[in-house]
């Protein structure tokens, strides 16, 4: 059975001028293993990303919904286990907005965890060698904005909903040691989607 995937990455942000996140998205095919895959780009900013995001997801209701964002400081890409109710900018969003301390959804819980199967997925992606670890923190930021936004609106419906946060790429360090190559982002990502649709297909068996 074919599922949908709604595939998202994000544009620019503070002073890059690419993100590996979209590049990556747009790179991948549009099926891969049982998944047709529909990408969007969202904007960084606070709010509008989590709503264009929900509002898309509700024109094509997907069965999983895999979100992307760039991050600095690792190698490797991150399955994010949990987004947090708050809202802590370290940077300007792309409209200037910094919020401090404040939540994504007021009164709402605390945190979520990711729907999609993150633990088995890991294990499975680094038994094949996949530079892939688990993320238990998603930051105050954009990223986690729209996690948290996606899985509060989808929580106790069929939608699974998980993250991904890609490394930078080589061009956007001074080390390039602290990157990894947009061709290897591609290729991990492709393979955490694969290893999503084999396990998914494997619980709709069991
Ligand atoms: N990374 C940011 C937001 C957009 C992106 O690509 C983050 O980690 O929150």
């Amino acid at each position: 059975m074919m599922r949908k995937l709604l595939l998202t990455g994000f544009d620019p942000f503070a002073h890059y001028n690419i993100n590996p996140s979209w590049e990556a998205v747009k790179a991948l095919p549009d099926v891969i293993g049982n998944f047709a895959v529909a990408k969007l780009m969202l904007p960084n900013i606070y709010g509008t990303a989590g709503r264009l995001l929900v509002e898309e997801a509700e024109r094509i209701k997907p069965d999983v919904i895999l979100m992307t964002g760039m991050d600095s400081g690792s190698t490797r890409l991150h399955l994010d286990a949990v987004a947090v109710n708050l809202r802590d900018a370290l940077l300007e969003d792309n409209k200037g907005a910094a919020p401090w301390g404040e939540p994504v959804v007021p009164g709402a819980p605390a945190a979520y965890f990711a729907t999609i199967p993150t633990h088995a997925l890991v294990k499975r992606l680094q038994k094949q060698g996949c530079p892939v670890h688990l993320g238990y923190c998603t930051g105050g930021y954009v990223c986690n904005d729209i996690f948290y936004t996606a899985l509060h609106r989808f929580n106790g419906t069929s939608v699974k909903t998980g993250f991904a946060h890609v490394p930078l790429l080589p061009q956007m360090v001074w080390d390039e040691s602290k990157a990894l190559p947009l061709d290897e982002t591609v290729k991990t990502l492709r393979q955490i989607i694969e290893n999503l649709s084999e396990i998914l297909t494997e619980e709709e068996h069991a």
